[in-house]
């Protein structure tokens, strides 16, 4: 389990959007979205910095 804190989420698109961008990395992640804390779940099995990069390409600051 992954957990990353990203900044500029604004809304159920930014969190569909964060979503998508984690689904490129890994099309099997598990992904749960906490827009009010900021805060996003994957359980993957994937790395976390190219969860973060593939974030951060979508147009989302990732905090580690
Ligand atoms: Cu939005």
């Amino acid at each position: 389990m992954i957990e990353l804190n990203v900044k500029g989420m604004m809304c159920g698109g930014c969190a569909s959007s964060v979503e998508k961008a984690i689904k490129r990395v890994d099309a099997d992640a598990a992904v749960k979205v906490d827009l009010a804390a900021g805060k996003v779940s994957i359980d993957t099995k994937a790395d976390a910095k190219a969860l973060g990069e593939a974030i951060e390409a979508a147009g989302y600051e990732v905090a580690v």
